[in-house]
């Protein structure tokens, strides 16, 4: 098993600070200068969170894009070594094609990472309460004024809500590897009931991953381990339509007089994302949530082969079996395992703007996710998710589907839930999610950054 280097890993990679750290805000800068960028840079270098560090008040971690390692010095032929989305970025024609980026999703209608609002750096604060928030927001930003080297493009606030649920209404944060090595696979089982332990190198570079040789180490700057112990950043700004959702589950639900009772709204809600409101999976629990709120479920010891092979619990689109399958991806459970390991991400999103009061009426108030997940490579584990699984409108033999959720919707869109003696087939999704902006970033290790800023 490989040693960590906890103290050269940024403190996000190990920890998305959610318990004790509830409040965040993430800052999109742009470099208009190099020599004070590097300045800003040491200057901020001693507040950025290191993995070894317990921190209890307040959180600092910094990504950068490709354009802003260009901007400080990395030479083109050294960008080249970096994962090739990285180098591209997420709003090029390729990205925005695989990805399903279209309609009121393309790039030209995105609020930044696109042509018209490019982003260098992404700073991430987070803090214990709303007043440390303020505060530390307060410094960075007049340390970013005076530095003359760095512009605030977008100031993003994010949270998490009391009670962990995303604006659907749904328990978030369950289904999460354990990265190797970092000695959580006990915290994991005891919240969860199930730990996928998956080697660092998936997630950290510079170690052994899940495939038969480690994803290149990118170099820069005269220094060919550059890459170690960094990883690759994945932000995508989601829109949430919540009262959309609730109003296609109202009427999608309407009995012979034209009534929608809670428990049915409830229930295809669940099977569109594969986990009652309460956390509780519908594979094991197919009709009712067990958890009477606020009680939560997060349960995470299942699969789907062995007692939920047909979908008649776990619909074959729902969001958490697409993205993913756990065993039931091939006839073979243990090869579906072996190669999903291949695909997993370590998500660290969090929601953003105010809860709906009352799902049913529409307040004209933007909600969402600020989606980020980490990865060592963008293709073969964010990509794929969403262009091979998400966006696959032939996922396991379904037909004219995509995920309910965050799929890219095509004419007549369909989700199917499995069922005996037939299935039933809803119609017409409408999009319940629009991508508003989003970047690849390079989250570099603690000795890197060091580099980045002038080296020392
Ligand atoms: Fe998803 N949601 O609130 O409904 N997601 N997700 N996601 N998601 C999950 O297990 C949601 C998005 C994954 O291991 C749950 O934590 C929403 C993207 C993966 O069983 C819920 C958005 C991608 C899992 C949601 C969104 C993923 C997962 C169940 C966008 C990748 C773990 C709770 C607005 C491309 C699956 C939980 C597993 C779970 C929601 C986005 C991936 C409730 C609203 C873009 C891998």
């Amino acid at each position: 098993m490989a040693t960590l280097d906890f103290s050269d890993i940024q403190g996000f990679v190990l920890s998305s600070y959610a318990s004790n750290m509830p409040c965040a805000n993430y800052l999109l800068l742009t470099i208009n200068d190099a020599a004070s960028c590097r300045s800003w840079l040491t200057q901020i270098l001693g507040k950025i969170t290191a993995g070894n560090e317990r921190k209890s008040d307040f959180s600092l971690n910094i990504a950068f894009t490709a354009s802003a390692f260009l901007k400080l010095g990395v030479t083109p032929d050294d960008l080249l070594t970096f994962s090739a989305p990285f180098q591209e970025g997420m709003s090029t024609p390729l990205r925005q094609q695989l990805l399903g980026d279209s309609g009121s999703n393309a790039p030209a209608n995105w609020l930044w990472g696109n042509a018209q609002n490019p982003v260098d750096i992404l700073l991430l604060l987070f803090a214990n309460g709303e007043e440390e928030l303020k505060q530390q927001l307060a410094l960075r930003e007049t340390e970013i004024l005076n530095s003359r080297g760095v512009t605030l493009i977008i100031s993003l606030a994010a949270g998490r809500q009391p009670d962990s649920k995303e604006h659907f209404g749904f328990l978030d944060g369950i289904g999460q590897p354990v990265i190797e090595g970092t000695g959580r696979e006990e915290k994991q089982l005891n919240r969860t009931g199930h730990a996928t332990v998956i080697k660092a190198g998936e997630f950290i570079l510079g170690y052994e991953n899940e495939m038969l040789k480690p994803d290149p180490l990118p170099r820069a700057l005269n220094i060919p381990t550059f890459g170690i112990n960094g990883t690759y950043l994945v932000f995508r700004q989601m829109e949430q339509h919540v009262h959309e959702f609730w109003k296609y589950l109202n009427e999608t639900t309407r009995d012979a007089s034209g009534n929608s009772s809670p428990q049915d709204r409830d229930r295809l809600g669940a099977k569109m994302v594969g986990r009652w409101k309460s956390g509780a999976p519908v594979t094991t629990h197919p009709h009712t949530d067990p958890a009477i709120p606020p009680a939560v479920n997060q349960d995470n010891n299942f699969s789907f082969a062995e007692k939920d092979g047909s979908g008649f619990g776990c619909p074959f689109g729902a969001h958490i079996r697409r993205t993913n399958p756990r065993d039931s991806l091939f006839d073979d459970p243990a090869i579906s395992l072996k190669t999903v390991k291949r695909h997993r991400i370590i998500r660290r999103g969090r929601s953003y703007g105010d809860r709906s009061a009352d799902v049913f009426i529409d307040d004209g108030k933007e909600r969402g996710l600020h989606f980020i997940c980490l990865n060592s490579n963008i293709e073969r584990q964010f990509e794929f998710i969403q262009q091979s699984w998400a966006n696959n409108p032939s996922f396991v033999a379904l037909n004219n589907e995509t995920d309910p959720l965050i799929g890219q919707r095509n004419e007549g869109n369909v989700f199917s839930i499995q069922g005996c003696p037939a299935r039933t087939r809803i119609h017409n999704l409408p999009e319940f999610v629009t991508t508003k902006g989003g970047a690849y970033f390079f989250m570099p290790g603690m000795n890197a950054l060091k580099q980045l800023a002038g080296g020392f």
